[in-house]
C-alpha cells in the first residue's frame, strides 16, 4: 500500500491564498508521480476574516488541531487595514513556530535558469546558499514595554532574548549542514562592534562551535557589511547562519539578488520531529497585488517541495524543483509579470504541475 502523508493547509491572507492552490496543485502531481498519497485538510484560520469573527487568529486548541499532522503548508498572513501587522505575526506565525519549537528557518537561495538577476555578471548556478535563520528567540521578543508614554520623557525598551541552547541548536544545525554540503563554508552574521551584548554572545558560541567542526571553513561578517556584499559577490556564500532579525532580512534580501523575492522558498523545521514543520514562501501577503491573480506561484511551489523533502520524498522534491527550472527557462509565456512575463498566478502554477507529471 502507499504512503500516505496528511498535511494541514493554512492559505491564510492576501496572496497566499492564490498560491497555496498552485502548491497544492503541484504537490499532487509529484505524489501522482511518485506513488505516494497526500492527504490535506484546509484550515480557514490565521487570516483577518477569522479575527474579525473570533477577535483571535488561532483557535485556543491549535496545539491540539495541527499537532497530529506530518507537515503545515502556509500561505501567507498579514492584512494591515483589519490587523494590526505584529498581532497578525505574534498571532499566528511566530505562535506556531514556538508552540511547535521550529527553531530552524531554512531560506535556501539560487539564481535559477530563466531567472534573470538583477546584479550584472550573475548567470544560473552563480548564487547558491542557504540562510539559516534562528527562529525561535532573539530580537523577536515582545519583553520591553514604554513609560512616560505622550510626554516629552516617552521611552521604549524592547528586550533581546538569547540562550545558550537556543543559539548552539541553530548554529550545530547550520555547522552540520554547512559539512555536508561539497563548498563546506559557513558564514556567521553579526554586529558585534555595535550591539555590545548578544552579538558577542553570538560570536562566542559561533566559534566555539567551529572548532568542533574542523571540515568547515568557518569566518563572521558584520550584518552591514554581508549585507553590501551579498549584492556585490554573493556566490562566495554557502551557508549563512544569523539570528532572527538578521536572518530575516538577509532572507528576502538574498533572493532579490537571485531574481524575485516570489520565487524564495522557506522550511520552519522542528529537527527533533516532536512536532510538525512548516512550510511557507519567504514573501508575505503583499495586500498591493491581492485579488490579481499574477503573484508569482513559485516560493509557495518550491516550498511544497521543501515539504516533501522533510517528509522523505527526495525524488519527488528534486522533480518538482526540476520542474520549476524547466518551466521558468522554457516557457517565457505563462511566467508572471515579477519575472518579466505576461501569465498569471494559475498559468504558471499549471505549467509546473503538467511539467512534474509529464
Ligand atoms: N509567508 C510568510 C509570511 O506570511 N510572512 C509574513 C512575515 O512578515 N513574516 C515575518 C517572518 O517570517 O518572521
Amino acid at each position: 500500500m502507499s504512503q500516505c502523508h496528511r498535511v494541514a493547509v493554512i492559505p491564510g491572507d492576501g496572496i497566499g491564498r492564490e498560491v497555496v492552490p498552485e502548491g497544492l496543485r503541484c504537490l499532487q502531481a509529484a505524489a501522482g508521480v511518485h506513488g505516494f498519497m497526500l492527504e490535506t485538510v484546509e484550515f480557514g484560520f490565521a487570516c483577518a476574516e477569522y479575527w474579525q469573527r473570533h477577535g483571535e487568529l488561532l483557535p485556543p486548541d491549535w496545539k491540539d488541531v495541527l499537532g497530529g499532522y506530518d507537515a503545515l503548508f502556509f500561505g501567507a498572513v498579514g492584512w494591515p487595514e483589519v490587523v494590526p501587522d505584529h498581532i497578525s505575526l505574534w498571532g499566528s506565525l511566530l505562535e506556531i513556530r514556538r508552540g511547535f519549537d521550529q527553531y530552524v528557518n531554512l531560506r535556501p537561495v539560487r539564481l535559477l535558469r530563466g531567472v534573470r538577476s538583477p546584479l550584472r555578471d550573475h548567470g544560473p548556478g552563480d548564487i547558491d546558499f542557504v540562510v539559516v535563520r534562528e527562529n525561535t528567540e532573539g530580537e523577536y521578543s515582545r519583553i520591553g514595554g514604554r513609560i512616560f508614554e505622550g510626554t516629552d520623557r516617552e521611552t521604549v525598551l524592547q528586550e533581546t532574548v538569547l540562550t545558550r541552547i537556543g543559539v548552539d541548536r541553530v548554529l550545530r544545525y547550520a555547522f552540520d549542514l554547512a559539512a555536508a554540503r561539497p563548498r563546506r563554508h559557513l558564514t556567521w552574521a553579526t554586529k558585534s562592534n555595535g550591539i555590545a551584548v548578544s552579538m558577542p554572545y553570538w560570536d562566542e558560541r559561533a566559534a566555539a562551535m567551529a572548532q568542533r567542526y574542523p571540515d568547515v571553513t568557518a569566518d563572521k561578517d558584520h550584518i552591514d557589511i554581508l549585507a553590501a556584499k551579498f549584492v556585490l559577490r554573493p556566490g562566495q556564500y554557502d551557508v549563512v547562519v544569523a539570528g532572527n532579525l538578521f536572518g530575516d532580512i538577509l532572507s528576502d534580501l538574498g533572493p532579490a539578488c537571485a531574481g524575485t523575492i516570489g520565487i524564495a522558498p522557506s522550511a520552519n523545521i522542528n529537527p527533533d520531529r516532536t512536532w510538525p514543520s512548516l512550510f511557507e514562501p519567504v514573501h508575505g501577503s503583499a495586500p498591493d497585488i491581492a485579488g490579481r491573480g499574477i503573484a508569482n506561484p513559485v516560493g509557495q511551489i518550491w516550498s511544497g517541495a521543501m515539504l516533501l523533502d522533510h517528509l522523505g520524498e527526495q525524488a519527488a522534491a528534486a522533480g518538482m524543483v526540476a520542474a520549476i527550472e524547466k518551466v521558468l527557462a522554457g516557457r517565457p509565456e505563462v511566467l508572471t509579470p515579477d519575472l518579466g512575463g505576461p501569465g498569471t498566478t494559475e498559468s504558471l502554477g499549471k505549467a509546473i504541475a503538467e511539467e512534474i507529471a509529464a
